[in-house]
Parts: C-alpha cells; sequence; structure tokens
C-alpha cells in the first residue's frame, strides 16, 4: 500500500521478481491509499497535531486501504522505528501465505496506524522518503527464497548468511584479466578441495569483515579447524592473487 504505485514498476516488472510473478509463482498487487481518501480533494497527509515541520499521513486512508483487503495477511508497517531487516525475517516471511506492506511517505504515519499492523520493519538504521525502497527490499528478499524462484541451480540454500557467514570469492572467464589470475585450486576438478578452499575463504571473509557474524554462525568441526587455520596464517590479503 502506497501513495507512488508506479515506483514499484521496474521491481515488480523486472528481472527475477518479475518472472516469478509472470510465471504465477507469486501475485503482487500494488493498491494506492490515496484511492482510499474520504474527501473529493483525495487528501492523504495533513498538519502535525501540536505544531512542527512536515507532514503525517492521514489514519482514515490508510485503515480504508487495510479494509478493502480480505483479513489474514500478515501487516508489516514500513518504517525507521521498526524491529531491523534480516535473513532470518526474510525466511520466516517467505513461509507465510500472504504479506501487506504498508508504505509510509512524508514524516511519518498517524501513530493510530499501528493499532492496525502486526509488524513493524526499518531496512537499517536511516530514514528515506519514503516506505516504498523498504517495501520492494523486503519482496525481493522474500520472494527469492519461494520455491521455484530461482533455477534450481542456485538454491537459495547455498545463500550468503543461509550459515551465518559471508560469501567467498566467485570466478568466471577469462583465466587470467590484467595480470590477476583465478586460483589454481577452482581449475583442478578436484571437488572435495574446491569445497573445503571455498569454505575457507567463506569464513576468512567473514573474519575479516564481519567478525560479529562468527558468533551466531553455524560452525561445523572442520569449520573450527580451518579457523585455526586463518588465525594461524595471519596476513589478512585474501586480493586477487597476482602473476610475478
Ligand atoms: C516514518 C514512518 C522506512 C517514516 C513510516 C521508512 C526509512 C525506513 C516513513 C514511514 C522511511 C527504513 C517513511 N524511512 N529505514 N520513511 O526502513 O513509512
Amino acid at each position: 500500500m502506497t501513495l507512488f504505485p508506479e515506483m514499484f514498476r521496474g521491481p515488480f516488472d523486472c528481472s527475477i521478481v518479475g518472472r516469478a510473478r509472470d510465471s504465477g509463482l507469486i501475485k503482487l498487487n500494488v493498491h494506492n491509499i490515496r484511492d482510499f481518501a474520504l474527501d473529493k480533494h483525495r487528501v492523504t497527509d495533513d498538519v502535525p497535531y501540536g505544531g512542527g515541520p512536515g507532514m503525517v499521513m492521514k489514519v482514515e486512508p490508510i485503515m480504508g486501504a487495510l479494509r478493502s483487503l480480505p483479513d489474514g495477511g500478515l501487516r508489516i508497517l514500513m518504517c525507521p522505528q521498526g524491529e531491523v531487516f534480516s535473513q532470518e525475517i526474510a525466511v520466516y516471511l517467505s513461509g507465510l501465505p500472504h504479506l501487506v506492506l504498508i508504505c509510509g511517505h512524508y514524516e511519518g504515519v498517524d501513530e493510530r496506524v499501528r493499532s492496525a499492523v502486526d509488524r513493524e520493519i526499518s531496512i537499517g538504521d536511516y530514514v528515506l522518503t519514503g516506505g516504498e525502497i523498504p517495501a520492494m527490499v523486503v519482496v525481493d528478499a522474500v520472494v527469492r527464497l519461494i520455491p521455484g524462484v530461482l533455477g534450481k541451480e542456485r538454491s537459495s540454500l547455498q545463500d550468503s548468511f543461509a550459515d551465518g557467514l559471508l560469501e567467498g570469492p566467485q570466478y568466471t572467464r577469462p583465466r587470467e584479466f590484467e595480470g590477476m589470475a583465478v586460483p589454481e585450486v577452482l581449475l583442478s576438478g578436484h571437488h572435495e578441495m574446491i569445497r573445503k578452499w571455498r569454505r575457507k575463504q567463506a569464513l576468512k571473509r567473514t573474519v575479516m569483515q564481519r567478525p560479529d557474524l562468527l558468533k551466531k554462525a553455524r560452525l561445523t568441526p572442520e569449520d573450527q579447524g580451518l579457523l585455526q587455520e586463518i588465525l594461524k596464517e595471519g596476513g589478512w590479503d585474501s586480493g586477487p592473487s597476482e602473476i610475478s
């Protein structure tokens, strides 16, 4: 639900989300909150009680929009005050049959809107002009988790974050670019060596870039061993190897 339905055209019609929609795996409806404004000028915002700068979204149009839908969808208000969105929340939401995302605009929404929502979600600690881009972020993260949306060959189970680690480096052709070679192990055809190398790179990248993630990561005994190796090796250089 939004005051700017046109904003959703690109993200909802293109690429993987657009294909999922075309193939009928998901349904995405965009509702214009202005259609539920009560007055003849279709006003959706007003000045704040008590004074102060900016405008506040009125409660009646949003309530009208919510009441126009069948019961049962989880109602989510996109707002900076919400719980910070994560892969874990995306996985949870992807298991639900129906979501309703409410996008505020201006300085925010009348507080009484909150009485009609189940959950408040923020995509991060920054303020945007509206909840539209956050809603697109949530839709994208959730849709790609729905079975059949990603090809068989690219399961979301292999994602960065699926096990709480960052993804390691990836390469495609050519074998050498401007002096930077693809690591030899990836060309070796030794599947077990490649698997172990990739796992170690993922661990190394997580240690270096996001050590906070390691506390929550699900680490196997093999991971613990690889971590020991990484810490012993030190020399935090994970960049592409130079040909000398
Ligand atoms: C206040 C209340 C979300 C402001 C509801 C929305 C940032 C985020 C807005 C609202 C927003 C975020 C609009 N800014 N960090 N602005 O997810 O929808």
